[in-house]
């Protein structure tokens, strides 16, 4: 009862508060289907990239719901994470410390074509990297950068039993073993691409550059890997085939077709077994985080593995598809790839089998940088006409239907993938990019809802300053026709997402870390363990948490230039318990402790005072008394290191104190 009175309200504050422009496109039955009531769970996480903030958003579905932002190439305030001493070697990379990028992809690992619920695979564009989030603690687990890349853009795509995760350059560049200190207008000598094979070991996930392939210099956009028939190949879209160093916008879009990049990768294991690998010396960052020390390492890597197209024939093939080719996807069956170009007027959908038998014809129409160019027409399964302008990504729903997203005409465009005939069209309020089906870009979707990730927003939510929110749409697809049945604001700009199964993720979650498992160095495992201890400047706090105290909470003699190490042992072991640390003055973050586990933040003493240090997360009853007090003395103070909780063992003042203070009375 109390549910339809909310509806009533809503629906009619829909019409009556509409401001001037706003589209009213739900109707009150339509928004039912996204409810969710309070206490029920939805149906789906829906897995989405943060662009620009480098991290990324959990969401419900159907209700829009956000429940997590999981930073990944971003410090986060809220967890301490690229913050706290464990987390920092997380960000680090050949370039030092980079504690932001820019994520757009991901891919929720799979087995036999099939989410299988483990791990998310995320790109970061601006300094190449991977990482792997997992899914049982939504936590970055693992971060590799790659080297021999720019703008990691088409990245990551993953194969149908997650053997490779897959990763190519937006933008060439000379590689990371020549002189790059060359004009830029020596582009077409001295600039490549590349794509890389990342291999997570299936066990433990954890990543290896396997191989790289060296490529003609244009850019590679995105891509997707074969399935089922097409399982061993992997389809890149490119664009800036006219290879322009300088205003792109018109010079890369002189032709008339780019390409779609096919690559053998079972071919490229072959030549990497017969010894046609090549070591080159790189270097690059690997960085690990341990659940047990509770602690990430940096590796700096200097090798990596590449093939040379030229001394391995068939390996790469050259598609043309119309014009400037965005997204590249292949449908549940492996057998059609859809190319979106950007600027064409249709969407080309080609298909393996002739691509095949192009292949086996040598149907070429010449070469391109000593690649065979397969004749569009051999390889064409046939186009898409008028769908609509901009097409740029596309999933499916398992039931032959695929969907575009126009990202110029603003709107989703359902097609036959059989037929190639247009079936339905819905507006997006505006100009979506990615779009997403649960389970779209597996073998098996699930279907039933299509999710846009729209880049503007104007007219649709309450203005905040220059910059509106992102969003996102939600559509029923279950009958012929899609169904606008939920907006919601998202957090960063989103580009790609995945939605899956909430039963697959929910009963696997992770709820604490065992306190006896615990080996972090710092760890106190019970508060008889707790001490500080001086070594030269370095003052290191072995500290526990526990509802609701801190212990030590009282803490002198540390002086002016120390530097202090609070290690922060959650001694809690109930779901949901974290406690946070912080202390006035840190030039950092606060630190979110799981249940049993440990995290460090350093403090460095500039001045002689007080310092009150307490819990950030409200914990219980008792959380505000969660507090203590640090004391600085001066350098060369002979304050003896003292630490307490519930009683005073006598601490004196320091003489050099008391005598200036009375010498400073009037
Ligand atoms: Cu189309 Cu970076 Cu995937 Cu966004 S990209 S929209
Ligand atoms: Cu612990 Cu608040």
């Amino acid at each position: 009862m109390a549910s339809f009175a909310l509806t009533a309200i809503a629906a009619g504050a829909l019409y009556s508060c509409k401001p001037k422009g706003a589209q009213a496109a739900v109707s009150g039955d339509a928004a039912e289907k996204a409810y969710v009531a309070p206490g029920k769970y939805d149906e789906f996480y829906n897995i989405v990239s943060g662009g620009f903030n480098g991290q990324l958003n959990i969401y419900g579905i159907p209700s829009g719901r956000l429940f997590r932002v999981v930073p990944v190439f971003s410090q986060s305030t809220e967890s301490g994470y690229g913050f706290s001493e464990e987390t920092k070697p997380m960000l680090n990379t050949s370039h030092g410390f980079v504690p932001w990028d820019d994520l757009h992809h991901l891919a929720i690992s799979e087995t036999n074509g099939e989410h299988d619920g483990r791990w998310v695979f995320v790109n970061g564009n601006n300094t190449p990297r991977i990482a792997r989030i997992d899914l049982s603690t939504f936590r970055t687990a693992e971060i590799i950068e790659i080297p021999n890349s720019a703008g990691n853009h088409s990245s990551p795509f993953i194969t149908e039993n997650s053997e490779y995760v897959v990763a190519g350059t937006r933008f060439s560049v000379p590689l990371d073993d020549q002189n790059g200190d060359v004009p830029i207008n020596t582009y077409k000598q001295n600039f490549r691409g590349t794509v890389s094979f990342i291999h997570p070991d299936p066990t433990t996930g954890n990543m290896s550059i396997a191989f790289q392939i060296k490529t003609p210099g244009v850019n590679f956009d995105l891509a997707r890997a074969g399935k089922g028939k097409s399982h061993g190949w992997m389809f890149f879209s490119c664009y800036n085939t006219e290879k322009a160093n300088t205003l792109l916008e018109v010079n890369a879009s002189a032709k008339d077709k780019d390409f779609i990049m096919a690559v053998n990768w079972k071919k490229a294991e072959e030549y990497l077994k017969a010894g046609k690998g090549k070591k080159e010396a790189v270097k690059y960052a690997h960085n690990v985080y341990n659940e047990s020390t509770h602690t990430a390492t940096s590796t700096m890597m200097n090798e990596v593995t590449t093939l040379d197209p030229k001394e391995c024939p068939d390996m790469l093939y050259f598609i043309p598809c119309p014009k400037s080719p965005h997204g590249c996807d292949t449908d549940p069956t492996g057998e059609y790839i859809v190319g979106s170009g950007k600027l064409a007027a249709l969407i080309p959908v080609f298909s393996f089998t002739k691509i095949q038998q192009a292949i086996a014809n040598k149907t070429y129409d010449g070469d391109y940088d000593g690649i065979p160019v397969i004749k569009y027409d051999a390889a064409l399964y046939g186009e898409v006409q008028k769908p609509g302008l901009g097409p740029l990504h596309t999933e499916f729903d398992g039931k032959g239907n695929a969907y575009t997203s126009m990202f110029v005409s603003s709107e989703i465009v359902k097609w036959n993938i059989k037929d190639l005939k247009v079936l339905d069209r819905v507006p997006t309020y505006y100009s979506i990019g990615h779009l997403s089906i649960p389970g779209g870009p597996t073998a098996k979707p699930y279907g039933k809802y299509v999710i846009a990730y729209n880049k503007i927003t104007k007219d649709r939510y309450l203005p905040t300053g220059p910059e509106l929110t992102q969003s996102a749409q939600l559509y029923d697809i279950s009958g012929d026709k899609m169904k606008l049945i939920l907006d919601f604001p998202t957090n960063g700009e989103p580009h790609y997402a995945e939605a899956i199964p909430a039963s697959m993720l929910m009963n696997k979650q992770r709820k604490i870390y065992k306190i006896e498992e615990n080996m972090h160095p710092f760890a106190a495992k019970g508060e008889g363990q707790t001490k500080v201890v001086r070594n030269g400047n370095r003052i290191d706090v072995y500290m526990t948490a526990i509802r609701s105290h801190l212990t030590p909470d009282n803490i002198e003699g540390v002086r002016i230039g120390d530097e202090v190490f609070f290690h922060v042992t959650n001694l809690e072991q109930d779901w949901d318990v974290p406690h946070g640390f912080a202390i006035k003055g840190a030039n950092n973050a606060e630190i979110l402790v799981m249940p049993g586990e440990t995290q460090t933040l350093a403090f460095k003493a500039d001045r002689v005072g007080i310092f009150p240090f307490y819990c950030t997360d409200f914990c219980s009853a008792l959380h505000q008394e969660m507090q203590g007090y640090l004391r600085v003395s001066p350098a060369g103070s002979n304050v003896a290191l003292l630490f307490s909780t519930g009683k005073n063992n006598g601490a004196t003042a320091n003489p050099a104190d008391s005598s200036k203070a009375k010498t400073t009375k009037p």
